[in-house]
């Protein structure tokens, strides 16, 4: 899918729906504040050794005071969607029990904020910030938080649905599962590959159990967010066509099976025999994560390259660690950078990759409209002495995706909407606040905002549901 040199502009459908996205822990702050408990990330950035410069919750872009201020801002950019994620651990502090009515009303004030600007909410239930003591009980490794989690969401839909339409469960169940109880570079921390694999099950497990649960309190829109990936073989080798069969099982098929026809992938739960007989699926589980769904969403970064082995390969055509540890199972393949077009953060840049996704979702996984729920990229931004910030680069990289997410449009994937990540620069989890995703720049010791090129240039297409031809963005 090569990106094509339009002369012309390019124009999405006018309900096309155009917004911004953060989550809780990444820009909330206050993390004592009116009663929240203690979420794993609280925990996890507290270790030595865990976050880059040892950042942690404090003060992120301290929205949890700002968010009047942080919902004027989208309204004067002109975004009227706004994705964000509420704290478990604001609503229930212990992660079970009664809820914490200060932290219900924060989100509440939020929703109405919002939709006093005319911005719809959608927000996720899931971002990650597990209350702690859910952990110490096992997490998600643990049955009992899937349940747990359904209470929650009951909760919050309870209190917000009369206002919100549109609600997502999970973000990146991959993430949580594989980033937070295998590779351990997220919290908790964990390696232990096979509880790793329990804790998707259970991830998915909540997902269809708080689906199934908010909608019998009304007839709210209900979707996921994966992080659904383009997994590239290296070349045509039976070796490196292989390792790419294995990496999409884990990283992809694992994730949308489950959701879409209710069953675990045979060629994937082979390959994890080693590891896990998968014996904490039960009876009816299935059935119950493959509850009804109103929308996919899909957050894209980057594609993965990969090979069956390292054997031939110049070195420096290598990811630096080399190996597919982050995909349970995979430890032997060989991963690619794929590409010398980089972000600031050495993330590949690949459009196409995004096009190739939506695509292929809409052959191999039909009947659910799809939403980009996620993409951008983190540039090293310096405020001019003119007090802009001229991020040409961030600018580049959305339209190159935006024009891409067109592509897949007119190839036929029922894309109804396209999120940018991130509104706020904000706390970038293993990466502390050093990675800078936003298209508004934060000053931490200030905490003062900056739309930087790159949103006053989003806010236009927002508003406009128009991308000028290339080269004149
Ligand atoms: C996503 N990986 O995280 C999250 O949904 C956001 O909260 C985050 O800020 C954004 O992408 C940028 O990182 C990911 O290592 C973190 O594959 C890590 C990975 C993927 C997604």
């Amino acid at each position: 899918w090569p990106e094509p040199e339009t002369t012309t502009e390019t124009r999405f459908p006018t309900d096309f729906v155009w917004g911004a996205g953060t989550a809780a822990f990444q820009i909330e702050g206050s993390t004592r504040a009116d009663g929240r408990g203690v979420s794993i990330w609280d925990t996890f950035t507290a270790q030595p050794g865990r976050i880059h410069g040892g950042d942690t919750g404090d003060p992120a872009a301290d929205h949890y005071r700002r968010y009047h201020e942080d919902v004027a801002l989208l309204r004067s950019m002109g975004v009227d969607h706004y994705r964000f994620s509420l704290a478990w651990p604001r609503i229930q502090p212990t992660g079970s029990g009664p809820a914490n009515p200060a932290g219900l009303d924060f989100y509440d004030r939020l929703v109405d904020d919002l939709l006093a600007a005319g911005i719809q909410p959608w927000p996720t239930l899931y971002h990650w910030d597990l209350p702690q003591p859910l952990e110490d009980a096992g997490g998600w490794p643990a049955r009992d938080t899937a349940l747990r989690f359904a209470e929650y969401a009951a909760i919050a839909h309870q209190r917000l649905g009369d206002r919100v339409t549109a609600w997502s469960t999970m973000n990146e169940p991959w993430v949580a599962a594989f980033l937070g109880y295998a590779s351990g570079q997220h919290a908790p921390g964990r390696r232990e590959p096979a509880a790793a694999l329990a804790a998707a099950h259970h991830l998915l497990l909540g997902h269809g159990l708080a689906a199934t649960a908010i909608r019998e309190q009304g007839t709210p829109t209900i979707g996921i967010t994966l992080n659904t990936q383009p997994i590239r073989p290296n070349d045509g080798t039976v070796a490196d066509i292989d390792a790419a069969r294995r990496v999409d099982g884990i990283r992809n098929r694992f994730f949308l099976d489950p959701l879409y026809h209710g069953r675990y992938p045979d060629d994937v739960r082979a390959d994890l025999a080693g590891i896990t007989d998968l014996g904490f699926v039960r009876e009816g589980d299935l059935p119950t994560i493959a509850a009804p769904l109103d929308f996919l969403g899909v957050n894209y970064y980057s594609p993965a390259w990969v090979a069956g082995s390292a054997e031939g390969i110049d070195p420096r055509l290598l990811e630096p660690d080399g190996v597919g540890a982050d995909y349970v199972g995979c430890d032997d393949v060989t991963m690619l950078r794929g590409t010398e077009d980089r972000t600031d953060q050495d993330w590949a840049v690949d459009p196409g990759g995004l096009t190739e996704m939506l695509v292929r979702l809409a052959v191999d996984y039909p009947g659910l409209p799809l939403y980009v729920t996620e993409c951008g990229a983190s540039y090293r931004d310096e405020v001019g002495s003119d007090g802009t910030v001229r991020d040409t680069d961030r600018r580049a990289f959305l339209a190159s995706h935006v024009r891409a997410t067109h592509t897949a449009l007119r190839a036929g994937a029922p894309v109804k909407g396209f999120f940018v990540w991130t509104l706020l620069d904000n706390f970038e989890w293993a990466y502390g606040y050093s990675e800078r995703f936003g298209i508004v720049y934060v000053d931490y010791e200030t905490q003062a905002r900056i739309v930087k090129d790159s949103g006053h240039w989003y806010g236009e297409l927002a508003k406009t549901g128009v991308l000028p031809a290339t080269g004149s963005e």
